[in-house]
């Protein structure tokens, strides 16, 4: 019977794999061919679901040690190859540029923890910023007419005045966003002196089930729950009051793709528009749960209280709290929305409703 099951799914999926190749055959475009730098990421496994979907011929690369088991990018139906290479080894970055020949690099490799980057300002600056530089001159230099996008981010803004956009000003608060910064301008760089098809997309706070458990959303998404289920006894946080805008991974993967699409390369922001509290985003997961909070106490004093028991649900760590923190991110997209037609599809709550469902999951 299992034998049975196993060859039918083999059949279907080949099948679906041929009829996908034989429409993109037919259309007249070749399979253009991505490499995708940080593929075992959130946005690495959203992203190569878009561009398989998209009849690309996908290549990632990938650490000698990387842990792809959380985004399962095996079970993935295409064309997918990956190539070991390092942010911090430009031979190797060198090396994997000249043998893919790439139509379009996605660079999302980065140290991308925040938090970390005070623990790890050189190792993360290095990566996050000289490893770019490293990338674009092996773009340059093998595979000049190749489209690049690098994942910038909204925490370049800093504590600059929200909503921000592409004309704020860039302010940065951690060895991460020092790192990112040294990569948008070398970005810049590339493409006005240089003629690289080169942008950055500044990219808000966006989330999903494949998020990486030590970011906020999941792991209030999964502290939650292991309370529901009697596995923990309280979920330790930092700063609740800092705001973020958050969207969902699939729809800013989107995004990224139409940026490398366009006639004249440019750099935009990606963002909902709508930021709310670490605060309140705790609230929305445990009344979702169906274990409402309230909170009492101030600053790092401040507790969430069951209002069913009374019991503490949440207590603040100073181990969480940032040295330096950026207190307020709310990002307008307009000019995406302008050029590219792009806009954020799946609202918070939505997320809210996903991570949970995709957590419980893993825990019956
Ligand atoms: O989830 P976070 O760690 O994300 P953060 O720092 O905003 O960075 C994310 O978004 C950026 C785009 O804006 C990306 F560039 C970056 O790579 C990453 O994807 O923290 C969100 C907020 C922070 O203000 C933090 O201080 O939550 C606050 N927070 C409070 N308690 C906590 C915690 N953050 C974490 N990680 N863990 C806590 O216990």
């Amino acid at each position: 019977m299992i034998l049975y099951f196993a060859v039918v799914h083999w059949c279907v999926n080949t099948l679906e794999y041929k009829l996908r190749f034989l429409s993109v055959a037919f259309s007249g475009e070749w399979m253009k061919k991505a490499l995708i730098t940080g593929i075992t990421g959130q946005d690495g496994f959203y992203l190569t679901k878009l561009l398989l979907d998209k009849g690309y011929s996908v290549h990632g690369m990938r650490q000698a040690l990387a842990h792809d088991d959380r985004v399962h990018l095996q079970d993935m139906l295409g064309d997918i190859s990956f190539h070991y290479g390092d942010m911090s080894d430009e031979a190797s970055l060198q090396r994997v540029i000249a043998d893919v020949q790439p139509d379009e690099i996605y660079n999302l490799a980065a140290q991308s923890h925040v938090g970390i980057s005070f623990s790890m300002p050189e190792y993360t600056k290095n990566v996050n910023g000289h490893g770019v530089e490293k990338l674009l001159r092996a773009v340059y230099e093998r595979a000049p007419k190749c489209r690049f996008y690098q994942a910038g981010t909204s925490e370049l803004f800093g504590n600059a005045p929200a909503p921000q956009n592409e004309n704020s000003p860039f302010t940065p608060e951690s060895p991460y966003a020092e790192g990112k910064l040294i990569a948008h301008n070398a970005v810049l760089n590339y493409r006005k002196a240089k003629g690289l098809y080169a942008v950055n997309g500044i990219l808000f706070n966006h989330e999903s089930p494949k998020r990486g458990d030590d970011f906020v959303t999941q792991k209030i998404v999964k502290g939650a729950i292991a309370l529901k289920q009697g596995r923990q006894t309280c979920l330790t946080l930092g700063n609740l009051d800092a705001q973020r805008d958050w969207g969902h991974a699939a729809d800013y993967v989107e995004g990224m793709w139409l940026m490398l699409q366009q006639d004249t390369p440019r750099d935009y922001v990606l963002a909902s528009g709508v930021s709310c509290s670490v605060r309140l985003f705790v609230e929305d997961v445990f009344a979702v749960l169906g274990m409402p909070i309230k909170w009492q106490g101030n600053g790092q004093e401040e507790q969430g209280i069951f209002l069913e028991n009374g019991a503490v649900a949440v207590n603040i760590s100073s181990a969480f709290y940032r040295p330096s923190e950026v207190h307020v991110l709310q990002g307008d997209a307009s000019l995406a929305k302008r050029d590219l037609g792009w806009s954020a599809q799946i609202s918070r709550q939505n997320l809210i409703n996903e991570m949970i469902a995709a957590a419980l999951g893993e825990h019956q």
